[in-house]
């Protein structure tokens, strides 16, 4: 277990940048776009002609400028500025360099953070650093997800792998970047950076800054100074480590910045000692940040999935491959649309952690409990829409044989993931899973886990569909 995969471990958020200014930056961003659309209609026509997938041109053509980007041609960098307005050709100097100062743009400001949990923890972390990104006008960039839970022999995945970077930039308004963007990923290039150390500043168990393997990767030594201790939500309260979006914003910013310079940690490899960097800002752990009260990602006001989150969309490469799994499990043949169904996320495994000496029959919840919360899920779509839904798909981290085949009996399906670490690595059964999740016409989680509480903001924003949380710990767990 991860250090960091502990039960207060649940959710972040934000604060809103007023919703005037962000819907004039998404019309800005509408009217940029369909400026660019008009100007490069001719290189869009050639470019269309590759594919029949729109969403899946954007996806490819960034892929391609990636793999080209020391010499993308001409009409390359047309077609995916025209494209991707909001993409690297307008945040950076060029294509990825040896070291990242090379390419950062003098008229422009950054944001970066790491990762160090479980990966949809770690993908809170990135919202709440986009979101950051927003209020502190910086552009993020975002690292790579590392293969906690995985396991370390797997090398990490590209963020862009997993979401649609230039949809979710599109929809923003604003530039949101990688960083296998900013610098080469094959680069051995060592660079010198200053950063915050927020972690010291919140919890009193590790006297160091956050560790995360993103930097190691990255070829970051790192200068820490720590952040005042004013920047904890909670003050001096050892059970929680959340801090808000603002206290964290407000040392982006020249006057509290200086006034909060202490002297920093000389880095590891180099042993340099720097103040925190203002070109490319960054902090080591974004986990924790809320808007108002800790863990606050499944609230319905949390300003992280509001304002960032709901944006975040599957690649189309991951949704066409999870309808092949979808259709497989029903039944479904390939000409024919998938039909509706019930998700349901039932997280086991590690979770019996919690249990605390309770046996896990007792602890996790027992089927018959789920299949109430299924029912009554169906039931309000019923009453919403008049759809009756009868197919349920139950993803699970559960590797008991005996539990799937009582799934079975049920008459609910189940993804098939024999081969597919064989076919396409040891990331795509949890992403595959997760996309499942998110496509139900309603869905059924497991209380605390962050794969559900996500899960069910992505049904209730992209599907319109009801949600419950079964909760467990005890026999009588879930009674209501
Ligand atoms: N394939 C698969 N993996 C799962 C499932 N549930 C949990 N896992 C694995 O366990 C990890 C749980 O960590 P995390 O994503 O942080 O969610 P949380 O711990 O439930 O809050 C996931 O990232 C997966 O690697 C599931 O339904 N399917
Ligand atoms: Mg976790």
């Amino acid at each position: 277990m991860d250090s960091d995969t502990r039960y207060e471990d649940k959710w972040p958020a934000a604060r809103a940048t007023g919703p005037a200014a962000f819907l004039s930056r998404r019309r800005l961003a509408l009217v940029a776009w369909l400026a660019l659309v008009i100007v490069s209609v001719g290189g869009l026509t050639t470019f269309i002609m590759y594919t029949s997938h729109p969403a899946a041109q954007i996806t490819e053509t960034m892929d391609d400028v990636l793999r080209n980007h020391t010499h993308p041609s001409t009409t390359q960098s047309h077609v995916a500025a025209a494209l991707d307005p909001f993409g690297p050709s307008s945040a950076l100097r060029g294509g990825p360099t040896m070291s990242f100062r090379e390419n950062l743009r003098a008229d422009t400001k950054y944001i970066t953070s790491w990762v160090s949990a479980g990966w949809t923890n770690d993908v809170f972390t990135y919202i709440n650093l986009i979101y950051l990104g927003i209020i502190t006008d910086r552009v993020p960039i975002i690292a790579e997800f590392i293969p906690s839970h995985i396991g370390g022999h797997v090398p990490p995945i590209p963020f862009g792998k997993v979401f649609d970077v230039p949809r979710l930039r599109n929809l923003l308004g604003t530039s949101v970047l990688e960083w296998r963007e900013l610098k080469n990923p094959s680069s051995t290039f060592v660079d010198d950076i200053g950063c915050w150390n927020v972690w010291e500043a919140v919890q009193y168990r590790e006297a160091y800054p956050r560790r995360s393997r993103s930097t190691e990767d990255l070829r970051l030594d790192i200068s820490y100074t720590q952040a005042p201790t004013w920047i904890k939500m909670i003050p001096n309260y050892e059970h929680d480590q959340h801090v808000t979006f603002w206290s964290l914003a407000r040392l982006a910013f020249p006057s509290t910045r200086a006034d909060s310079l202490v002297t920093p940690l000389p880095s590891p490899k180099h042993n340099v000692s720097l103040p925190p960097d203002e070109h490319l800002l960054c902090y080591d752990y974004l986990y924790y940040v809320s808007a108002h009260q800790p863990f606050e990602m499944e609230y319905d006001y949390s300003p992280a999935w509001r304002f960032v989150g709901q944006y975040l969309h599957w690649t189309p490469e991951l949704e066409q491959l999870t309808n092949t799994y979808v259709r497989r499990a029903l039944g479904t043949p390939e000409d024919s649309p998938i039909p509706p169904f019930i998700s349901i996320h039932v997280r086991h495994y590690d979770f019996e952690a919690w249990c605390r000496g309770v046996p896990i029959q007792e602890c996790f919840a027992p089927l018959p409990v789920i299949a109430r919360r299924v029912r009554e899920v169906k039931d309000e779509i019923f009453l919403r829409s008049g759809r009756v839904v009868n197919h349920v798909v139950v993803t699970s981290d559960e590797v008991n044989a005996t539990w799937w085949q009582e799934v079975a009996q049920l008459g609910w399906f189940t993804p098939d993931h024999s081969d597919t670490k064989e076919l396409y690595g040891e990331w795509y059964p949890p992403l595959i899973d997760a996309t499942i999740q998110s496509q139900g016409a309603g869905f059924v989680g497991t209380a605390l886990s962050t794969m559900s509480i996500i899960a069910a903001r992505r049904v209730e924003a992209w599907q319109n569909g009801p949600v419950r949380m079964v909760k467990w710990g005890t026999p009588d767990a879930d009674d209501h």
